[in-house]
């Protein structure tokens, strides 16, 4: 069902939460990469309070829609929602990589729940996510299986031949997106590696792609219903985001790729996302 007028305005309270809840692990922490959890928010939270059929109660659930964060340095963005959907405690997030605690940077599936699979050696979750896909197939399930990449994780060669096998093997049950926010770790994607035509080179492999604005839940939740009426090919969403978006002072800087925060900075970023979502009409 499309999203509603009604339905935007509360993934839009959602994502001021999650990005406010970020900053502040992200200090108690110590350090985290902001610029890609900032930018990746807001296509995780439309999964997660729109899309997925998942049941926090129920983290193994055959039948659960499945979700892989390839960019798996984005983890703190991914368990602050998982907290918040209620697969285990939240006030946990206090000990967010610190000794002993369940969550290290990158999310581990066998100690936290909701976690589908470990990532963070960039590369290997469009694998991962192919072989959940024709698990499905074969066990005639009907769950979707949804992948998120970074652009700068295209880099990777697995990448590409992950996505020949996805077009081969036709698999209209997969969705994946890229966080096409136009900077790896240090610097433009398109000075280091150039990636463009992104859309034409998945086209080439057999994918449907559709290009959207990252951060327009509108335009998201469009995209991810368009992904799942799609027949015989998976689909790719190119969304095109903003490195720290809702922090300006961190805005499109590749430094604030991984960051840690005083008690100022903290308190000037949670300063620029309220205003950021102040200034929302509505
Ligand atoms: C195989 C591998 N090489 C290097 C790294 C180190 N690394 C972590 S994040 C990152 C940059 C990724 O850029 P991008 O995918 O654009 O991430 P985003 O901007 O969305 O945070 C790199 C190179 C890694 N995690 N895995």
């Amino acid at each position: 069902m499309p999203l509603t007028q009604e339905g935007i305005k509360g993934l839009t309270k959602k994502a001021w939460e999650i990005r406010r809840a970020i900053i502040e692990t992200t200090f108690t922490c110590g350090g985290s990469h902001l610029g890609g959890s900032l930018s990746q928010t807001d296509v995780l939270v439309a999964l997660y309070y729109k899309y997925l059929r998942i049941d926090a109660a129920r983290p193994q659930w055959e039948d659960r829609d499945r979700f892989i964060l390839s960019k798996g340095h984005g983890g703190i963005g991914w368990a602050t929602i998982l907290g918040d959907k209620g697969f285990f405690d939240k006030a946990l997030l206090k000990d967010f990589n610190k000794t002993g605690s369940p969550f290290g940077m990158h999310l581990d599936s066998r100690r936290v729940k909701g976690c589908d699979a470990s990532t963070g050696s960039l590369g290997h979750g469009l694998a991962i996510a192919i072989g959940l896909a024709v698990g499905a197939r074969l066990r005639k399930k009907d769950y979707r299986t949804y992948c998120m990449m970074g652009d700068g994780e295209l880099c990777e060669g697995t990448v590409w031949e992950a996505s020949i096998l996805a077009g081969h093997h036709k698999l209209d049950n997969l969705t994946a997106f890229v966080d096409r926010n136009s900077l790896m770790i240090d610097g433009p994607t398109e000075q280091i590696t150039t990636l463009e035509p992104i859309d034409e080179k998945f086209k080439a492999f057999g994918w449907e792609t559709l290009v959207i604005d990252g951060h327009d839940f509108a335009a998201i939740g469009e995209a991810i219903e368009k992904a799942q009426t799609i027949k015989g090919k998976p689909t790719i969403i190119i969304c095109k985001t903003i490195k720290g978006k809702g922090v300006d002072i961190m805005e499109g800087q590749a430094q604030w790729h991984y960051g840690g925060l005083n008690s100022d900075l903290r308190d000037q970023a949670l300063a620029c996302i309220d205003k950021h979502y102040r200034e929302i009409p509505g």
